[in-house]
């Protein structure tokens, strides 16, 4: 019989590193007595990752919202921009921010990434930039996006927020635009704690960036830009420091989790999962999202999120509601017909993935589901 978790399960829990190694990491920085503010352990940080992602052009931020924000300005992107409803709020944020009209195109049905002719009918003359997500890791279609950019002659940028440790053809995802973003929360496979980075083309940007995390300070007296405090501080970066060194465990760990979803819950009628990464791509397995049609699966998607709980599991609905539904915004976007998006903001679970989740626990998540599948319709929540 089937009876609830002992302990919760979220839909992630964070990688830590071995707290020796974190704890050899802080005595060298209570010997520094170096905090943030620039610190050699962020510099280390930013070397290993230009080493590891095959660029110089990259800058380290406290968090990823405001690394896009800052990547907004820094490029100096003006008027309206291309963008995905279907996608955390600090997508849209970080344009409204920046004083940017958000608008929303429409998304690819089974792979949610911005569909390149949606955006195509939405650009006008004042349309200043595209700015799409790799909404799961999912990499966006990244040959026609870059086609309207070059034929429009706009910036294309992407928020990558999801997709660190990604790659297409071998080539790391940041290569891909004009500039990437990547979140280094603690939710995320890869993170900092909180952390942001920006991946971007023109090595010019780089002082740029350095300029506009640290307020602008060329020195002491020397204030070039009117710039925020969006550093990165050491403990962060000695998080990330030693993380990258666990990357690929962590990858396949999660690759594993995601091969047994796909097996137990793959002929499950009423459940779609988006399809498998093809073999172009390095996926970092992210997210594990699944689609409950209701009629046919028997039971609507909130019905499956209220069912787990039952059993301890906390699935998320990420990302529900829609961006523009938001209370801050539905006044503004409400009205824009999106159906692909709202169909998928409506089935849209995201099932727990996470290193240290055993491959037990995923196997007892699914045979809860498919419990629910079986229940007979009447006794159902
Ligand atoms: N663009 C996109 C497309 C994004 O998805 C995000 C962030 C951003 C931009 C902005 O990047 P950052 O500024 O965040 O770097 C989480 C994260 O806070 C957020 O980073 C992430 N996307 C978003 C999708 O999810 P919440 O509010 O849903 O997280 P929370 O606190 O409910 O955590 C989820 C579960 O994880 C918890 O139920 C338990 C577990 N957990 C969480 C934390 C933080 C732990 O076990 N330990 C922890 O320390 O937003």
């Amino acid at each position: 019989m089937l009876v609830p978790f002992a302990e919760p399960i979220y839909v992630t829990r964070p990688f830590l590193p071995p707290l020796a190694d974190y704890a050899a990491g802080l005595e060298e920085i209570w010997r520094n007595v170096r905090l943030t503010n620039d610190g050699p352990i962020l510099r280390r940080f930013e070397s290993k990752l230009a080493r590891s992602l095959g660029t110089e052009n990259l800058a380290l931020f406290t968090n990823g919202t405001l690394a896009l924000h800052l990547a907004l300005r820094g490029l100096g992107i003006r008027g309206e921009v291309i963008t995905t409803p279907f996608t955390f709020a600090a997508t849209t944020h970080a344009l409204v921010w920046n004083g940017n009209q958000p608008v929303f195109a429409d998304i690819e049905p089974t792979t949610y990434t911005l569909d390149p002719s949606a955006v195509e009918a939405a650009i006008t003359p004042r349309t200043g930039a595209i700015l799409a997500v790799h909404v799961y890791g999912y990499p966006c279609r990244l040959e026609a996006l870059a086609d309207l950019a070059r034929r429009y002659r706009l910036p294309l940028i992407y928020d990558a927020a999801h997709a660190f440790g990604v790659s297409v053809e071998g080539r790391p995802i940041g290569q891909f635009g004009d500039l990437s973003m990547f979140s280094f929360h603690a939710t995320k496979p890869f993170h900092s704690i909180e952390g942001g980075l920006l991946v971007f083309g023109d090595g010019k940007q780089r002082r740029t960036f350095d300029l506009l995390r640290n307020f602008g300070l060329a020195n002491e007296t020397d204030v070039l830009l009117p710039g925020t405090n969006a550093k990165m501080n050491e403990f962060q970066a000695l998080m990330g420091l030693q993380l990258l060194d666990h990357l690929d465990g962590i990858r396949e760990r999660r690759r594993q989790i995601d091969a047994l979803y796909r097996d137990q819950l793959g002929n499950l009628p009423g459940l779609r999962i988006p399809p498998a990464p093809s073999v172009h791509v390095t996926s970092n397995y992210s997210y594990f999202p699944v689609e409950i049609e209701p009629t046919e699966f028997g039971a609507s998607r909130d019905q499956l999120c209220e069912f787990l709980k039952g059993y301890n599991v906390f699935a998320r609905r990420y990302f529900y509601p829609l961006v523009p539904d938001f209370a801050c915004y539905r006044d503004q976007f409400g009205a824009v017909p999106l159906p692909n998006a709202r169909r998928v903001a409506s089935q849209i679970l995201t099932l727990p993935i996470y290193d240290s989740l055993a491959l037990e626990d995923v196997a007892r998540i699914c045979a809860v589901i498919r419990s629910l599948e079986r229940l007979d319709r009447s006794k159902r929540v």
